[in-house]
Order: structure tokens, then C-alpha cells, then sequence
């Protein structure tokens, strides 16, 4: 594509002689997209998104040929479809809660990608922008069924295992405070000590997002020793988290989310998704980018939502594939399922 196409078109990697075309209309119309800012730019720059992870496998860790897996991963990955039309083009580097939010505030990460939950501190005091909720989560507490807990309350007195940089710090004071009771809060940071605290009894609860707990109780030595209460002590909503300053790179981050959920929405599946090619149907047409109306109004390549469903599939497919009933992990959808089927997932009109 000519350089100054590309400029006014940064998004778009033309491929066939429609998309190239839906370029040349849109020159000749005089379309001009909101412009990259710094970390847009910087990411067009080197080729490559940099995106800070967790350790948790089934949410982000490296298989056993070093290739990062997980479900955090395949959003990062359909993010980079949507920014440099490549799943491969994004960098997953682990680091500890603690360090990673100073981390995306620095520079060193484009965005986090690691589970964190939106806040209103994170959004206003630390300065950062949360990209649609990818996994609605809460904080849970696992504790040895040998203590006979049965509920928190149960709970006075006890010794708890908190992972220092994160909310469940602030969550557990708040809910000892509010039932009453008196807990020793045993704060640690490096995550690989984490579990070995706990089976070595040096506390007798561990909270941690109930997600990241059902992870962990499954790489316990004797997971059935161990129970999670059912009950969550605060709402844990996850999301990629970016710097403020450049709205151009957190909207390509919701809309590579939405286009997981809206995929799953209208039926559409890595398996089915070429068989949507020929539909009459104006969304479906719209969405997949058969129609390049929607690459035309918004400087996208207008195929992204259909290469993220090919490659990655839809939203089910990338929970199921990474911690679904079938996985070791064996979560349930929950709060995660689509609106029309009594969760909270919704995609706003691609349109
Ligand atoms: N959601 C909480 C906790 C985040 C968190 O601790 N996430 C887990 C992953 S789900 C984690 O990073 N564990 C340590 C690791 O994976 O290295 C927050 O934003 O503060």
C-alpha cells in the first residue's frame, strides 16, 4: 500500500483486491480514523505488542515448547490481529502483581493482560484505562478441610496468605472488619512461594480471585485436602488495563474483545466461521467484513473479527479450549456467559 495510505490507514493490512480497494474509497471519501498516539505508534514501530502476564496455566504459561498458552493469551492474541493483523505479534512477559502495574505505567508493557481488576483507583489515581471485562471474577478463600470451616465466619482468629500487590489486600481487611472477627494477614509476593506457604501451614487461609484459586488448588499435592468456600468476598472484575493517553490502542483493545463476544452471539465459530461467508444477513456481513462498510468508518482491516474467530475463535471457544469443564481447570461459565444466556457478557453493535 502506498506510505501515505498506510498513514491515514494504519490498522489496515490490505489483503485482496477488496480490502485494498475499501482502502482507495476511503481515501477518495476522505475517511481519516483517529490517529495512533504514542503507544499505538511505538507498536506499529517495532512490529510487536508488549504485554505483561501472570504464571497461572490456563490463564497465561508457556507450554511445554515454550509457546505461551492460556486464556489471557488468546485475547492478547486476538488483540493483535485487530493492531498488526498477526496473532503472533505480541510479547507475553510474566511479572508479579506488584510489579506490574508500575511496569505498563513505565512503558515497559503496552498493556497488562494479567487479571487485573478494574478500580476506581486504578482508573483515576494510578492513571489507567481497563478495556472491556474479559473475566468476571471474585475473591475466594481456600482453606484445608481439616480446619472444618464452612463458612468465612468461621474464619476469626486465622492466619491468611495474601498475594502483596494486589485488591485481595484491601478485600480481606475490609471483610474481616465487617464481620467482626480478627485475622494475621501473611503478605507474599513471589508467587511460586505462595503455595508452598500454605501446604507448609504457615497460614490457614489462601484468598486470591476464586479463578486464580481454582488453579491453584489443582497444583496442590493433595487438591482434595483442600476446599474453596463457596462464598466470593468481593467482585473481581478482570480486564486488560492500558496507560491513558492514546485511545486509538484501547478502543482496538475493546473492540478485539467484543468481536469474541459478538462472535459467539451470532453462532459464529472457528469451525463454521467460512460457511457465514455468503449470508444475507447485514451484521453477519458487517461483522466478518464480506461488507466493507465497517473497514471503511473505522480504519480497520475490515476481515479483523473474522481472522480472530478463525484463528482464535469465539469468546466460549477461548474459555473452554483454556479453563473450561473439559480442561484440568473445569470452571463453569458463570457470570461469564452471554447476556441472552443470563451472564454479563455483551458486545456493544458493530456498526
Ligand atoms: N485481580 C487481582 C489479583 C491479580 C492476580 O493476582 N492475578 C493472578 C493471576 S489470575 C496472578 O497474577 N497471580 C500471580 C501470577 O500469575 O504470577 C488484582 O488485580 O489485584
Amino acid at each position: 500500500m502506498p506510505a501515505s495510505l498506510q498513514s491515514l490507514w494504519p490498522n489496515v493490512r490490505p489483503q485482496g483486491v477488496l480490502a485494498a480497494a475499501a482502502v482507495f474509497l476511503a481515501a477518495a471519501l476522505g475517511a481519516a480514523p483517529a490517529h495512533a498516539g504514542p503507544t499505538l505508534e511505538a507498536i506499529e514501530k517495532r512490529g510487536l505488542i508488549k504485554a505483561g502476564v501472570g504464571s497461572q496455566p490456563g490463564f497465561f504459561a508457556p507450554d511445554s515448547s515454550g509457546r505461551w498458552q492460556g486464556f489471557w493469551i488468546d485475547i492478547g492474541r486476538a488483540i493483535a490481529i485487530t493492531t498488526l493483523g498477526d496473532p503472533e505479534k505480541i510479547q507475553f512477559v510474566s511479572s508479579s502483581p506488584q510489579q506490574r502495574l508500575p511496569a505498563l505505567k513505565s512503558g515497559e508493557f503496552d498493556i497488562l493482560l494479567s487479571g487485573v481488576t478494574q478500580t476506581i483507583t486504578r482508573a483515576t489515581q494510578h492513571g489507567f484505562h481497563f478495556g472491556p471485562v474479559a473475566f468476571y471474577d471474585g475473591q475466594g478463600l481456600l482453606v484445608p478441610k481439616k480446619l472444618g470451616v464452612a463458612a468465612p465466619k468461621d474464619l476469626d482468629g486465622a492466619t491468611v496468605c495474601i498475594q502483596t500487590g494486589t485488591t485481595g489486600e484491601q478485600n480481606i481487611a475490609d471483610f474481616f472488619r465487617k464481620s467482626g472477627a480478627t485475622f494475621k494477614p501473611v503478605t507474599i509476593e513471589d508467587t511460586s512461594e505462595f503455595l508452598k506457604a500454605f501446604e507448609a501451614g504457615r497460614c490457614d487461609v489462601l484468598t486470591q480471585d476464586g479463578s486464580d484459586l481454582g488453579i491453584k488448588r489443582t497444583q496442590l499435592r493433595q487438591p482434595d485436602d483442600y476446599v474453596i468456600l463457596p462464598e466470593r468476598i468481593s467482585k473481581e472484575p478482570l480486564a486488560p488495563a492500558v496507560r491513558y493517553g492514546d485511545d486509538r490502542w484501547l478502543e482496538l483493545v475493546n473492540w478485539s474483545v467484543y468481536a469474541l463476544i459478538q462472535a459467539e452471539e451470532l453462532g459464529i465459530t472457528s469451525q463454521n466461521v467460512d460457511t457465514f461467508l455468503d449470508s444475507s444477513d447485514p451484521e453477519i456481513r458487517r461483522f466478518l467484513g464480506v461488507d466493507l462498510s465497517l473497514g471503511l468508518s473505522t480504519g480497520l482491516d475490515p476481515k479483523f473479527a473474522y481472522k480472530i474467530v478463525k484463528t482464535l475463535g469465539n469468546y466460549g471457544e477461548v474459555f473452554d479450549r483454556n479453563v473450561g469443564p473439559t480442561t484440568r481447570i473445569g470452571f463453569q461459565r458463570g457470570l461469564n456467559r452471554l447476556w441472552t444466556a443470563g451472564g454479563l457478557l455483551y458486545a456493544p453493535p458493530f456498526r
